[in-house]
């Protein structure tokens, strides 16, 4: 019943099972995974691909020699175990260079090295199949807002995303590029902190619908938002490009668990919405294994992203098809007793209609809305109480 298919088009970063348990108190407490270790372990998870860095493949210092071949013994592994790779991103925020940003830096040489950087790293993404790039601009932001004019940092953003769908073009890459926001972590403040100021910034782009979104359940937490709310509004935008599914306790660090570890009922309406939709792009869990984790826990962290989704999946079909809750919901979004009023387009007759229309406002006001006997049905639901 909670078996992962290709349909459902899971796939993790080749970070975050490689991810060794580092953090800024602490040492790795695990050893490093290879790319093809990694591959193989996606693989017998049930991940249907693999997403990566360039960096998180090819080391930042690797001959040409050395690239071609850590290149193709990752595809003889893709091949080896059927998994694809259908997005790709650049790491500019590891490296000493970004430390003021990549494109937003205020050093022409580092916004110059960072565009050189994310060329490579599309045309490597490209020879693998990637038809997805992600842009996760994780050091494009300040600590003290004296260092950089913020209308100068969107201006250099725009110009350098401009410039790279212009690129992909040209070389028939066919990307479609998915912009990640985050509040803040490395830097105090990042720019565009939202999904929903994202795409504000798309409209500003040269060729806006080639740029869509990947939202990040943490992220969207770290802010204190709704996460369902930007997936919501980013699907109704038809912006919805890709997705990291991950989880977070709240406005704290960068936490990237497991999915479904933290908020079972926010999981829920978001697998909800995403199945109701007929989301069909891939399912990314960006998230990696506590530090208390060796190997094997690294892979049952990998089955879990998969097998918590597959299940709220099946909660959300039993939802669907429940049929106490699916009357509430009739009740909910009934007629109005004075008949459809809001029928038709504008039109000055409608307009006039509607002023004339009495409304017993006293009687709108008492009704109850039943909404907690709804609200226990979830709680129900998602304990097996039903
Ligand atoms: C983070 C981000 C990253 C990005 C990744 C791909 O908080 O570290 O979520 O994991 O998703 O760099 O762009
Ligand atoms: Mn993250
Ligand atoms: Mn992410």
């Amino acid at each position: 019943m909670y078996e992962p298919k290709a349909e459902h088009k899971f796939t993790f970063g080749l970070w975050t099972v490689s991810n060794v348990g580092r953090d800024p108190f602490g040492e790795a407490t695990r050893a490093t995974l290879p790319p093809v270790e990694a591959v193989r372990l996606l693989a017998e998870a049930g991940a249907w691909g693999v997403n990566l860095h360039d960096n998180d493949l090819v080391p930042i210092d690797a001959s040409a020699a050395e690239q071609a071949r850590i290149v193709r013994e990752f595809k003889a592994a893709l091949a080896e175990t059927g998994l694809v790779v259908p997005m790709a991103t650049t790491n500019l925020f590891s490296d000493p260079a970004f430390k003021d940003g990549a494109f937003t830096s205020n050093d022409a040489a580092v916004r110059a090295y960072a565009l050189q950087k994310t060329m490579r790293a599309m045309d490597l993404g490209a020879e693998l199949g990637a038809t997805t790039y992600v842009f996760w601009g994780g050091r494009e932001g300040v600590e003290s807002d004296a260092t950089k004019d913020p209308r100068e940092a969107l201006r250099r953003f725009r110009e350098a995303l401009n410039f790279l769908c212009a690129y992909s073009q040209d070389q028939g890459y066919g990307y479609r590029f998915a912009l990640e926001a985050k509040p803040n972590e490395p830097r105090g403040d990042i720019y565009l902190p939202t999904t929903g100021a994202m795409l504000g910034f798309i409209a500003t782009l040269d060729q806006p619908a080639m740029v869509g979104v990947n939202p990040e359940f943490a992220h969207e937490s770290m802010a204190g938002l709704n996460f369902v709310h930007a997936v919501a509004q980013a699907l109704d935008a038809g912006k919805l490009f890709h997705i990291d599914l991950n989880d977070q306790n709240g406005g704290r660090y960068d936490q990237d668990f497991r999915f479904g570890a933290h908020n079972y009922k926010q999981s829920f309406f978001l697998v909800k919405l995403l199945e109701d939709a007929g989301y069909a792009g891939p399912r990314h869990f960006d998230a990696h294994a506590y530090r208390t984790e060796d190997a094997a826990g690294v892979k049952d962290f990998a089955r879990g992203c998969i097998r918590s989704y597959l299940i709220l999946a099946e909660k959300a079909r039993q939802w669907n098809a429940d049929p106490e809750i699916q009357a509430l919901l009739a009740e909910i979004n009934a007629p109005a007793s004075e008949g459809d009023l809001l029928a038709g387009d504008y039109s000055r007759s409608r307009a006039e209609a509607l002023k004339a229309q009495p409304f017993d406002r006293a009687r709108l006001g008492a009704r109850g809305l039943g909404y907690e006997r709804l609200d226990q049905l979830v709680f129900d639901l998602l304990m097996g109480a039903r």
